[in-house]
């Protein structure tokens, strides 16, 4: 065992103590992941998982030691309907890479799947090449949680991957519902996979998906679907002319592909090369990462704040009859606000009835 694998994983073999592991030393960690240790990452996962307030210190800790380590890697979303072929795609795709040199994480957003153990395995046997690569680490989605919950642990863990030198990170995601748009915040390149045939399936969830995307990919273009595909393929390319592009220096290329034997797969990865070296070149990609980074920023704060109303001594006890008093219509939603942000101590200053907001006294002379 080298020394930086034995450093996290001796504690936790040694001393249990009341069930419960000694908290991990975030700097040890950060020495560990950096020296690519597999089993110092996945504890890291575990600790941004968390929802313990112990551990997350401990992994902003980590986070933070981490930081000017991340941020190199292609990040890539991959989107699609439910048995459009997103897993095996990923395994096609990956190993392609794993075979050029890079190390690729793959990562999932699903707050929709309970992911019992079975669909774990359900996933390892799609991704049965990747999930037995040595430059490949595959990571399902939390097994519980909200939307916003699961991104934010993912994001998290995408980074750390990066600081663990992951250069390739792909982010599968099922198409329906939201997780395709928080998905499209994280990434710098977003696929949407596509099943063959087209007219009304360009309506609806398709059609959002098809709105995000940098890159149209028309799965199972192989045996008897080959010709719908290429149908699909021109379908979707006349539907893309009239959706306002994700950039205006880019337009989504539609391109077919199977997953299953590997045809076409080539072809989006350089798709994918030609889409980050034209937006790193005019700045787009290093922006869109600041507006996600900001955005992220924003939800957490949303987040934070409503946990802590929630949770606060003063006011989680006026919430319930609150929300009954709004929901029975004996107060208007902005008085009940009012008063919980009053109670919280974000009063507004008052207004007068005359008009004229009262001038807030300066806190000092
Ligand atoms: N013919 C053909 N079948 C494919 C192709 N890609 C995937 N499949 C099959 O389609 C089925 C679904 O594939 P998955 O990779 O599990 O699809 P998914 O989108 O990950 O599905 P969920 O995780 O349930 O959302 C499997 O039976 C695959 O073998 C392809 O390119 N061609
Ligand atoms: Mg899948």
């Amino acid at each position: 065992m080298r020394a930086a694998e034995r450093a996290v994983a001796e504690p936790c073999a040694a001393g249990r103590t009341g069930g419960r592991r000694p908290a991990p030393d975030p700097e040890a960690l950060a020495v560990a992941i950096r020296a690519g240790s597999r089993t110092a990452l996945a504890r890291a996962i575990t600790l941004v998982e968390s929802r313990r307030a112990e551990d997350e210190v401990l992994a902003e800790a980590l986070l933070d030691r981490l930081l000017p380590f991340t941020g190199a890697a292609q990040r890539v979303g991959i989107t699609g309907v439910p048995g459009v072929g997103k897993s095996t795609f990923v395994d096609a795709l990956g190993s392609y890479l794993t075979g050029r040199g890079h190390r690729l994480a793959v990562l999932a957003v699903d707050p929709s799947s309970t992911r019992t153990g079975g669909s774990i395995l359900a996933d390892k046997t799609r991704m049965a090449r990747l999930a037995v690569d040595p430059a490949a680490f595959v990571r399902p989605s939390p097994s519980s949680g909200t939307l916003g919950g699961v991104a934010r642990m993912t994001r998290e863990t995408m980074l750390l991957c990066e600081a663990a030198g992951f250069d390739v990170v792909i982010v599968e995601t099922v198409g329906v519902g939201q997780s395709e748009t928080v998905v499209a915040d994280m990434v710098d390149v977003f696929v949407a996979l596509m099943l063959p045939g087209a007219g009304d399936e360009l309506q609806g969830i398709k059609k959002g998906l098809v709105e995000l995307a940098d890159l149209v990919v028309i799965n199972k273009a192989d045996g008897a679907m080959r010709t719908a595909a290429a149908q699909a393929a021109r379908h979707y390319a006349d539907a893309l002319r009239i959706i306002e592009p994700t950039s205006p220096i880019w337009r989504p290329p539609v391109l077919t592909a199977s997953a299953l034997t590997g045809e076409g797969v080539e072809r989006v990865w350089a798709e994918i090369e030609r889409h980050r070296a034209l937006l790193e070149a005019s700045g787009e990609r290093a922006a869109r990462r600041r507006v996600q980074q900001l955005r992220w920023f924003e939800s957490l704060l949303e987040d934070r704040l409503r946990e802590l109303l929630r949770r606060d001594r003063k006011i989680a006890p006026l919430l319930p009859a609150l929300e009954a008093a709004v929901a029975e219509g004996r107060i208007v939603a902005p008085a009940a606000v009012r008063r919980l942000l009053e109670a919280a101590g974000f009063a507004r200053p008052e207004t007068h009835p005359g008009g004229g907001r009262r001038q807030a006294r300066p806190a000092s002379g």
